[in-house]
């Protein structure tokens, strides 16, 4: 209840604020992009993790303004990247299923990239299954307008949602993200094995790219890369950090 009270004031007393989570290419591990991770540093409540404050934004639908906050200051920070230091760095964004389920959600992206002159290749959206498998046509309709500007969606959390593969076919996905419960147990736990083996083959089949999540140690590492993952992301390569730590990582193998 009480997050749920200073959450309301959060956004005008700017109390959010953004990480950035190295994504690589497992190849190089080189800067693929970055994820977007935002975070709230309240007075009396202190620092409240997302999987805290997310849920209840969400129900109580202040989940929209945040999201719009959270869209101005990617837009910012890329244009930034890719004006100031002429790097042209893809960021990742979250977006929840309350956002796409508002009918200007993707006109309102569109509309604000193009005012900012940003390229449609350097912001990525990344939704979850779950919002997906919500049967809403409103839905629908955000993604085909994403994909029609070009803006790349990556499915967040695969595997753990709840929804039929058929969405698969139907929407306009560019990428998975291997959800980091696969990747825990890897090279060693069979069933994990079995399962990462056939999401990346799936991936592969339908021309979808990969992103493997939560890499926490070498092996896991190169067995996905040996495996044809192509991109990945997890605390062996980088924690969430600050634009500026993300500018010293430039051109750098991880
Ligand atoms: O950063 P961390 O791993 O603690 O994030 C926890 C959860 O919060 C993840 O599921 C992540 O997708 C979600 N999350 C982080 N930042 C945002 C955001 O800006 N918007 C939304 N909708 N979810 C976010
Ligand atoms: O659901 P989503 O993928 O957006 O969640 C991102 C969250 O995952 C972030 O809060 C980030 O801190 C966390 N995360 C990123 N890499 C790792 C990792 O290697 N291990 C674990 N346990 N969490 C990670
Ligand atoms: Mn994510
Ligand atoms: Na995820």
């Amino acid at each position: 209840l009480k997050i749920e009270s200073s959450l309301r004031g959060a956004l005008e007393n700017n109390e959010f604020s953004l990480l950035y989570q190295p994504i690589v290419n497992l190849e190089d591990a080189k800067l693929a992009g970055v994820e977007a991770l935002l975070r709230w540093h309240n007075k009396e409540l202190g620092s409240v993790p997302p999987d805290k404050f997310i849920p209840i934004a969400e129900r109580n639908g202040l989940i929209v303004a945040i999201g719009r906050w959270v869209q101005q200051e990617v837009c910012r920070q890329i244009k930034c990247w890719s004006t100031q230091n002429s790097w042209a760095l893809p960021v990742a964004i979250n977006v929840a299923a309350a956002e796409l389920l508002q009918p200007e959600f993707s006109t309102n992206l569109i509309q604000r990239m193009e005012a900012d002159g940003i390229a449609p290749e350097l912001l990525w959206v990344e939704v979850t299954e779950f919002s997906l498998a919500s049967d809403s046509p409103t839905v629908d309709e955000n993604l085909a307008l994403l994909s029609k500007a070009q803006i790349r969606v990556h499915i967040d959390d695969f595997g753990t949602g709840y929804s039929s593969l058929s969405y698969l076919q139907r929407m306009p996905i560019s990428s998975l993200k291997i959800d980091r419960s696969f990747i825990n147990g890897l090279p060693h736990n069979n069933q994990e094995l079995a399962l990462t083996r056939s999401i990346l083959s799936m991936s592969s089949d339908l021309g979808l790219a990969t992103v493997a999540e939560g890499i926490e140690n070498r092996q896991q590492y190169d067995f996905l890369r040996d495996s044809g993952c192509k991109m990945g992301q997890g605390f062996l390569l980088a924690r969430p950090l600050q634009a500026s730590e993300i500018e010293g990582l430039r051109d750098r193998s991880l």
